[in-house]
């Protein structure tokens, strides 16, 4: 082996969540003493690195947006975190955890091959680092690779135009004319929070998406100290949800409530805000039956049509299609397009036909100038991120081939033909709170990797036939919900050329830890253990 090798237990991608918490495990639950991790930004944050946009921030509450046995004195004083807090939260449980020494940064890993006659991974970075090592595991993230949609004479634009996830730092939209494109929780987010600032905002809209309010406020010390006197409870009703966001669901039909009972439950959510809370503690259909949905959207659109004065905008803001995909909250969005510098272009069907040195011209020929535009129009996501690294497992498979039907891991966590390969909210994995999903498939990895120690394997990978038919049924969970009905990256359908299907594992975090449970009593039925 050539002396620029380096020889590690584990090498671990990403410097988020995901990434912190599988090195503190490997470290500090299975003792490997040779643990490297790759990051390629220039700190920890993952996902909250990236997006450092205005209005950038999570909307699962700060009690809950952390790991369940991290019972420090929060350091949080709002419902819910901005990204720099974030960043701050993951450097300080790093930190906390011993495992920030380990982490190398401004490296991407390029690729990573398995080799069967060492059993190990042969994994090199972009700036010529090399590493063999026995376990390869990644947490890339489930929104990495931006998407920027392919618009004729997007290189021609001479202000500055760039996509939400890379906001440049300090920059000042004061006075400027800026073009937001898009309107998922980036677009809004940033719409709402720039909107004083900025000159004139124009927000180009290819699909009126249901949001509600979030709500954010300060937390006083007293309600900080009500939260922590029943912090078990909260994470027990976390792991036994099927969102995990620290709240009782309901289990409630809509459509056995009566019409003033729903207004009056959805009023009351509404005013409460966050947009799973408007989505699963108000009633238990939501998401299911098309009917119920109904009810709730019909509620969102009369409250489109009480905030915005102008009715033809309301008319364009109110969404027409089932309300579903991932539940959206931003404040005051729908009251940003009451300021007169602030307007909406409907491009559902007047498309942009090309972005040109000064602004955009839509298929009409109407043109538009501005100093600053912005993408917010989301990412390849959840296995997006995989294509960036030259994975090749055994025989030479390659990971974008094993996917070329569509990408699935056995529970999110394994694939067949990759030994010792651990994805960390991976394709087929739970659609829930990260943080209890992080640590639910990083014990599981855990125990794998001990089971495996115990039964004297070398490497341990899914079971062909049992990743199929996990895959089978986190696909056929998905269609007998609403999110099936509705575009977005959950589905795999806002990036040309994808192929539509679930990302995600729909029937809640609750049944997911029950499965890895039965897995784990059964001896791990599903998984290849070989000498
Ligand atoms: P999203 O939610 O995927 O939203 C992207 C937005 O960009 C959405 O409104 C899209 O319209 C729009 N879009 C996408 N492509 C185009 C083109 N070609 N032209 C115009 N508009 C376009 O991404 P976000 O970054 O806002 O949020 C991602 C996740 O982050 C979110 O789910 C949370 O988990 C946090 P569409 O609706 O597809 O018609």
């Amino acid at each position: 082996m050539s002396h620029n090798v380096k020889e590690v237990d584990a090498l671990v991608v990403g410097g988020g969540f995901g990434g912190i918490r599988l090195v503190n495990l490997l470290q500090n639950k299975l003792g490997f003493k040779n643990v490297v991790a790759v990051e390629k930004g220039s700190a920890l944050g993952g996902t909250w690195y990236w997006n450092q946009y205005p209005g950038a921030q999570t909307d699962t509450e700060s009690w809950v947006y952390r790991f369940s046995d991290d019972r420090d004195p929060p350091k949080w004083n709002t419902r819910y975190l901005q990204a720099k807090d974030l960043q701050e939260q993951i450097l300080d449980t790093a930190k906390k955890t011993d495992v920030f020494r380990d982490y190398i940064f401004d490296n991407e890993v390029v690729s990573a091959h398995y080799n069967a006659a060492s059993n190990r991974w042969d994994i090199a970075t972009d700036k010529g680092l090399h590493f063999s090592a026995t376990y390869f595991l990644t947490a890339l993230g489930i929104l990495t690779n931006p998407n920027i949609p392919k618009i004729p004479g997007i290189d021609s634009f001479k202000g500055l135009s760039f996509h939400s996830a890379r906001w440049p730092k300090d920059l000042d939209v004061t006075g400027k004319r800026v073009a937001v494109i898009g309107t998922g929780p980036s677009g809004s987010q940033i719409t709402a929070a720039i909107h004083h600032l900025v000159k004139q905002i124009t927000v180009f809209q290819q699909r009126a998406q249901y949001i509600v309010p979030i709500n954010d406020r300060p937390v006083s010390d007293e309600e900080k100290k009500e939260i922590y006197k029943t912090y078990d409870g909260i994470w027990n009703t976390v792991f036994n949800s099927l969102f995990a966001m620290g709240f009782v669901e309901s289990n409630k039909s809509a459509l056995e409530a009566t019409e003033a009972e729903r207004q009056e439950v959805y009023e009351r959510i509404w005013n409460k805000g966050g947009g799973f809370r408007f989505f699963f503690e108000t009633f238990n259909d939501i998401a299911t039956n098309i009917e119920a949905n109904e009810t709730a959207a019909a509620f969102v659109r009369s409250k489109i049509a009480q905030i915005v004065k102008d009715p033809k905008v309301t008319k364009l803001l109110q969404p027409k299609g089932p309300y579903g995909g991932r539940p959206l909250c931003t404040q005051g969005y729908y009251e940003s397009f009451n300021e007169p510098n602030v307007s909406l272009v409907d491009i559902s069907e007047n498309t942009i036909a090309k972005i040109t040195p000064t602004g955009l011209e839509l298929k009409d020929g109407q043109a538009f100038e501005f100093d600053i535009i912005v993408y917010a129009t989301g990412f390849d996501g959840v296995d997006g991120a995989y294509h960036n690294i030259d994975i090749v497992g055994r025989n030479g498979l390659k990971l974008t081939e094993a996917w070329k039907d569509g990408a699935n891991a056995l529970y999110g966590v394994s694939v067949a033909e990759f030994p010792n390969f651990y994805t960390v909210t991976g394709p087929g994995g739970p659609f829930a709170n990260m943080l209890p999903s992080i640590e639910l498939q990083g014990n599981f990895i855990i125990q794998l990797i001990e089971e495996a120690n115990k039964r004297g394997s070398k490497t341990v990978e899914a079971d062909a036939e049992a990743q199929a038919k996990w895959d089978e049924k986190v696909q056929a969970i998905s269609k007998a919900t609403v999110f099936d009905k509705v575009k977005s990256w959950i589905q795999n359908d806002n990036v040309d050329g994808k192929q539509k299907r679930s990302a995600f594992f729909l029937a809640g975090l609750q049944n997911y830890r029950a499965t890895l449970g039965e897995e784990a009593d059964a001896k791990y039925p599903s998984f290849v253990f070989a000498k």
